[in-house]
């Protein structure tokens, strides 16, 4: 096997960056984005606090009722995790043009395999083209790792945040964790920390004097040979792209309508995009989801699940019109209309039903 080359992208103070992008007055003002748990509505914690926030102290997780005492000038924002969800698939997208593999672990970070593209010579050209069309086409930074496997890609990127990348090579990787205290190491939460620091084990380096045995007899088999494989900087885990649970897409009429065919055009067009990217990456669906967004704005949706799997473009066109001729029956007049193909599976070479 060649050598991979592997980074970690990471969104810098992502839904508190993204609030910032519609507010700029609040760039250098600390602001942070809260979330209110359904259970105890009134009881908010940070979810991303800007870094003028957090040099008082304001850290995720830490209820906001907290964050206002030490720091009482704090803009709070209240979460909109769709619209945060949508940032971040356009993010995933403009990295999904950089490799041929992209595992997305959470709503603002990913690991891309792009060992085909450059060695670690040119690794850093790369970096600095991601982080530009990031910037270019949403207008937010993000930090990044590099390194010979995902768990070097992952400390790389939150080394130098926010807006920094992070090139850690082959031969520097026992350098770069050997210093680092235990809490900094992937994978060692507070308990595990707390339980090293009692066998008087504060950096990595010291981790790695412990015995494969000591470990798995401290922490069990699997956590104990994990700690033991990481503090030397060893992680053969492949990136991995996670299946798609939908593709979507949603677009404005030219003019509000109750006219059928008029939306039916639209999402003609929008099912054309739709069926390009299913077929691109090898999937089918079994679920047509209409989405329809009337003039006051409500929102609404009307889905119909097939027999059958299906990447015929004509039976998904054929599912969209009777969505919205259901719905058009009712006269609503639609503003913005939309089309999601849910229900995703790899195509298996078996033709559907309708196709012969
Ligand atoms: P993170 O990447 O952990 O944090 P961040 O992007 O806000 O800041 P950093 O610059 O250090 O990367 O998390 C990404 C988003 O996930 C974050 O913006 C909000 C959300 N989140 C929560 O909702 N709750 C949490 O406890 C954390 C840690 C994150
Ligand atoms: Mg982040
Ligand atoms: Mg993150």
């Amino acid at each position: 096997m060649g050598e991979r080359v592997i980074l970690h992208v990471d969104m810098d103070y992502f839904f508190a960056q993204v609030e910032e992008l519609e507010n700029p007055s609040l760039k250098d003002t600390p602001t942070a984005v809260c979330m209110v748990s359904d259970r105890l509505s009134s009881m908010g914690t940070v979810a991303s606090a800007n870094y003028v926030a957090r040099k008082y102290g304001v850290k995720s997780g830490m209820p906001c009722f907290n964050a206002k005492k030490i720091c009482p000038q704090i803009t709070l924002l209240p979460a909109r995790k769709r619209h945060y969800e949508q940032v971040s698939g356009r993010v995933m997208e403009i990295l999904a043009c950089h490799c041929k593999i992209l595992e997305q672990v959470s709503v603002d970070e990913a690991y891309l395999n792009v060992s085909e593209k450059t060695g670690f010579d040119n690794v850093e050209k790369l970096i600095v083209q991601i982080k530009k069309d990031i910037f270019d086409g949403e207008r937010l930074t993000c930090s990044i790792g590099a390194g010979p496997n995902k768990l070097i890609a992952k400390m790389g990127s939150s080394e130098k945040k926010p807006d920094g990348h992070t090139i850690v090579k082959p031969h520097e990787v026992e350098e770069f964790l050997a210093s680092k205290p235990v809490e900094k190491l992937f994978g060692v939460g507070e308990k595990t920390a707390a339980k090293l620091k009692e066998m008087g084990v504060d950096t990595v380096s010291k981790m790695r004097a412990l015995s494969r045995e000591r470990l798995t007899t401290v922490f069990g088999e699997a956590r104990g040979g994990r700690l033991y494989d990481f503090s030397r900087g060893i992680d053969d885990s492949a990136v991995r792209e996670r299946q798609k649970e939908q593709y979507g897409r949603l677009k404005s009429l030219r003019k509000t309508t109750n006219d059928a065919g008029e939306v039916r055009l639209l999402l003609d067009e929008l099912t054309d995009e739709v069926h390009q990217k299913l077929k691109s990456e090898s999937m089918s669906c079994r679920t047509i989801s209409a989405t329809f967004i009337l003039d006051d704005l409500t929102t609404m949706t009307r889905s119909k699940t097939l027999p059958t799997h299906t990447s015929d473009l004509a039976v998904m066109k054929e599912t969209a019109h009777k969505l919205v001729d259901e719905f058009m029956s009712s006269n609503n007049a639609v503003r913005r209309a939309g089309i999601t193909a849910s229900n995703i599976r790899k195509e298996t070479g078996q033709k559907s039903l309708f196709e012969f």
